[in-house]
């Protein structure tokens, strides 16, 4: 049950242990900041200040931002979709701690002049991170306001040199059974696509951190896709290989459901998924629906990338 995060409640009192040693030794390796001030006041003692969640810095502010009211953290981090880890909603959150994100490598392969591994700190190096502020819009119907940190996966892309014959990205995420579900939910790795120029677009975000902290496992540490305009399951978590290809991928929800879940997977009040409308949505925290926008709201940027295609057809 999603319940509100108290303004006075910190994020260190409400994150299980495992995700604040799994965050120290991230901080250590990583040499990012702990800014203990930055937790808005004067820490109770020594022991908080030492399991405190290191914060991701210095972060710039991205023009993409919405200035709309961001879900309490609580609910980003405990209201979760990551199959891996079960299908209830609170089970990521229980069982991703046993998730080791470090060290972590990133595969960029396939059509590419220079194919290579990022070691994680490299990779969150390749570009200043930023905050960004987006709206999420799970096909389930719920919706959520998320200020993430990360950098544009085009600055990933970009150094390994995409080859002209390169049309679609294929994401693979981590498939660990030591750590993660046996059972055959969906066909793991769970594997996720997007043509190149919406790889290639500013607002498509590799995701590192949320609420200015390191990203908690259960969503997708240590790096996720972000791509506010699709429906949830195509922000890929807990990514190991980015592929480009000459043909469309095959992804974990169409090979699931395939008249459910299309690759394009726009976030589209007109188009209904067959067991439910897609009209409206529920913001997590309110109890009224919303009208459900067009792109999830980010029409302007990306409207232009789906120019004279069916939008019905390629759903
Ligand atoms: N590896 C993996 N990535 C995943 C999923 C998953 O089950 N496994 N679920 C997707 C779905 S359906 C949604 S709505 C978002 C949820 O992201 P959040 O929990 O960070 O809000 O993650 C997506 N990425
Ligand atoms: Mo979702």
């Amino acid at each position: 049950m999603l319940i509100q995060r108290p303004s006075d409640i910190l994020p260190s009192e409400i994150t299980p242990r495992t995700l604040f040693e799994e965050r120290r030794r991230f901080l250590r390796d990583a040499g990012l900041l702990l800014a203990a001030g930055a937790l808005g006041g004067a820490l109770p003692s020594a022991e908080a200040a030492v399991t405190a969640a290191p914060k991701l810095g210095p972060l710039g502010a991205s023009p993409f931002s919405t200035s709309e009211e961001k879900t309490p953290y609580k609910a980003v981090t405990t209201y979760n979709n990551y199959y891996e880890f079960g299908t209830d909603k609170s089970d990521p959150a229980e069982n991703a701690g046993r998730l080791i994100t470090r060290p972590w490598t990133v595969r960029v392969e396939g059509l590419a002049g220079k194919p290579r591994t990022f070691d994680i700190d490299e990779l969150l190096r390749l570009a200043p991170l930023e905050e960004r502020i987006y709206r999420m819009r799970c096909v389930e119907g719920w919706s959520m306001v998320i200020p993430w940190v990360g950098l544009p996966l085009a600055s990933l892309l970009k150094q390994v040199e995409p080859l002209g014959s390169a049309r679609y990205v294929e994401f693979v995420t981590l498939h660990d059974p030591k750590v993660m579900s046996r059972l055959p939910v969906l066909d793991w790795p769970y594997t996720e696509g997007l043509r190149l120029d919406e790889a290639m677009h500013p607002l498509t975000l590799l995701a590192v951190g949320l609420y200015g902290e390191v990203l908690p496992n259960q969503n997708g540490a240590p790096i996720r896709l972000v791509v506010p305009w699709k429906y949830g399951f195509k922000s890929a978590k807990s990514i190991v290989t980015i592929r480009l290809t000459d043909k469309q991928p095959a992804t974990a929800w169409n090979k699931a459901a395939k008249h459910e879940y299309g690759f394009y997977s726009n976030v589209n009040p007109q188009v209904d998924h067959p067991r439910w409308s897609q009209a409206t949505e529920r913001r997590i925290g309110e109890f009224r629906k919303r009208p459900t926008l067009m792109f999830n709201g980010y029409a302007e940027q990306v409207a232009s990338l789906y120019q004279g295609m069916d939008l019905r057809a390629n759903f």
